[in-house]
């Protein structure tokens, strides 16, 4: 199989890790030779981000919150930092939404919604995918 060829409609985007301090948790991702290069507020998820690249296509996201009502905010809260979810890069997260739907998975969204890095995100409940939360993402041009 041609992995180059397989992977071009499904990779991993990144990895998002909840954290209380952003400075904190970087120091941990460098001190292994990563490097952070972007950060930015999500005001619709109560976010802010810092990313860093893993390999040329996947990142590590720290996720930190503002405010109490966010979703990082109330995962920390209920279960203390830690691997929040994983990201997939899809080609169009619209239809790819309904095939999942359509195929029995909980999608907490009606319509993608902006996400970090100019993407339009969408996430499968962790109830439906045995007990993993799945953001799928398109990159908008
Ligand atoms: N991974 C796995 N399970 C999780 C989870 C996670 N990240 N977050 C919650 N759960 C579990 C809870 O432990 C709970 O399970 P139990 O009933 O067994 O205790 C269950 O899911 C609760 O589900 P819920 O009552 O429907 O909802 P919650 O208030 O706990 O919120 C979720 C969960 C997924 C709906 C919420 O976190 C959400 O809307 N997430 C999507 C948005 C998001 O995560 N944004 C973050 C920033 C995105 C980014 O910029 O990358």
């Amino acid at each position: 199989m041609n992995i180059k060829e397989a992977l071009k409609d499904c990779f991993l985007d990144h990895v998002a890790i909840a954290v209380n301090d952003l400075d904190e948790g970087e120091k941990i991702y460098q001190d292994l030779g990563l490097v952070f290069n972007k950060r930015e507020v999500v005001e619709d998820q109560q976010v802010e981000t810092s990313f860093a690249h893993i390999d040329e296509n996947a990142h590590i996201e720290l996720l930190k919150p503002i405010g109490n009502d966010g979703p990082i905010s109330k995962y920390i809260e209920k279960k203390g930092p830690g691997i929040h979810h994983m990201c997939f890069r899809v080609k169009d997260v619209t239809v790819k939404s309904q095939e999942l739907r359509d195929l029995g998975y909980k999608l907490l969204y009606e319509e993608p919604r902006t996400g970090a890095n100019n993407c339009l995100v969408n996430f499968l409940h962790p109830k439906s995918t045995g007990g993993v939360l799945i953001e799928i993402s398109e990159k908008m041009e």
